[in-house]
């Protein structure tokens, strides 16, 4: 791939965190780092087993491989390859790959010494992966309350785990994690339709300013939160939905158990009880 006249001047030496300048050079448009050495590792070895596991049958349709977890018996230990231990491994190679990527893209911040901005919203996506295949699991006492590796068996994975719980929609944390998600494309359609209707006019017509755009929000809405400002709120949205989603599977099993918990969570009795609680404390009682 050709290089692009940019990037001569910003494919600096240096920023490094580890290996010093060993891995320090570009293959093609990528940064290589050793973290892309470690990246490029994980990815190979963590595909070549889920390749081996698909291998080993019933399936080569790839709507229909599945990598399982363990069954509940193993609890926190090892499972052989077949039963689960491919799962493990291929968990083991997910996290390593994520980190690497992440942390690639620290070195990456430093050598053009900008904010280490999308690495922490990246964490915050492996922070969610995290929780569903260690930390829950962890909590519940087995490998097996993870997700399974295959396009339709996660999905079945979610719906069971949903109705397990009764009706997934009362989780009050999957319900401010949706409205989170929703608020983001709102608020991204937003950005991204006035940004647009500014800067990109009609034949024979000027670009606008910032002015324009704020102007146009304040004369809708009253007020206009500014062009930093709605980065700003764009990464606090994506990053709330992200984190909150974190929540309401972390506290689904290890906090409520099966039956009906949020049906419960919502009756009146307990929130009497939480206002009572408060209030209480309030008046120092
Ligand atoms: C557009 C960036 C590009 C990324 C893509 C995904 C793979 C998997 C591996 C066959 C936005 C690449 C896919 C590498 C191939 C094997 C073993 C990102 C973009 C195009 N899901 N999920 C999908 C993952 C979970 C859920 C699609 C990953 C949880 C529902 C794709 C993870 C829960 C639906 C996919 C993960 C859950 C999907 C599109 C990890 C709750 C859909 C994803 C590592 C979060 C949708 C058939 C997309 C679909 C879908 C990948 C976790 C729920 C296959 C990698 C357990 C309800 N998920 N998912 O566009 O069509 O993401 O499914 O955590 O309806 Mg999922
Ligand atoms: C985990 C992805 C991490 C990805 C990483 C990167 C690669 C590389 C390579 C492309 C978190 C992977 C990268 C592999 C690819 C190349 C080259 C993101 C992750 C690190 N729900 N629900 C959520 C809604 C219902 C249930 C979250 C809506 C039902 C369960 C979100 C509805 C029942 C779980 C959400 C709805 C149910 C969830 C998912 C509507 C089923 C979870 C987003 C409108 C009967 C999951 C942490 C997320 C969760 C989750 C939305 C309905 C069950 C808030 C809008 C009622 C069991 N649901 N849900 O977490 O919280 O992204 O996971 O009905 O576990 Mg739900
Ligand atoms: C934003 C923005 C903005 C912009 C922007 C963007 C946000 C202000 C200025 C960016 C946005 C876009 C471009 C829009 C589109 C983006 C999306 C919709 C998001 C989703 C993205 C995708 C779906 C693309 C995903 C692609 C990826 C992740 C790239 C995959 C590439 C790799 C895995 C290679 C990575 C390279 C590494 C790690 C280092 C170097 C390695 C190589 C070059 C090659 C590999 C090496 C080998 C083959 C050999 C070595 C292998 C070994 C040793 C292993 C061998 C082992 C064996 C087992 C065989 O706000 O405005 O504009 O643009």
């Amino acid at each position: 791939m050709a290089m692009l006249n940019f990037e001569r001047k910003y494919r600096v030496r240096g920023g490094t965190l580890i290996g010093g300048d060993l891995f320090d050079f570009w293959i093609g448009p990528f940064y290589v780092g050793f973290f892309g050495v470690s990246a490029i590792f994980f990815i190979f070895l963590g595909v070549g087993l889920i390749m081996f596991g698909a291998a080993m049958g019933p399936t080569w349709n790839p709507w229909k491989i599945s990598i399982n977890p363990p069954a509940e018996a193993f609890g926190l230990g090892f499972a052989p390859l077949l039963q689960g231990g491919l799962w493990q491994a291929i968990t083991v190679c997910a996290l390593g790959s994520f980190v690497s990527w992440a942390l690639r893209e620290v070195e990456i911040c430093r050598k053009l010494g900008i904010g280490y901005h999308v690495p922490v919203a990246f964490g915050v996506a492996i922070f969610a992966y995290f929780t569903l295949v260690v930390i829950r699991p962890v909590l519940m006492g087995s490998w097996s309350h993870a997700f399974p590796y295959g396009i339709m068996s996660h999905l079945d994975w979610v719906s069971n785990t949903g109705y397990k719980y009764g009706n997934f929609h009362y989780n009050p944390a999957h319900m401010i994690a949706i409205t989170f998600f929703f608020t983001t494309c709102l608020a991204l359609a937003l950005h991204g339709s006035l940004i647009l209707s500014a800067t990109n006019p009609a034949k024979g017509e000027v670009v606008k300013t910032p002015e324009h755009e704020n102007s146009f929000f304040r004369d809708t809405i009253g007020y206009s939160i500014g062009t930093l400002g709605i980065h700003r709120l764009g990464l606090f949205l994506a990053l709330s939905a992200g984190f909150w989603s974190a929540v309401c599977i972390v506290i689904s099993g290890p906090l409520w158990l099966d039956g009906n918990p949020w049906a419960d969570w919502w009756n009146l009795q307990r929130w009497g009880d939480i206002w009572n609680a408060a209030f209480n404390l309030r008046i120092g009682k």
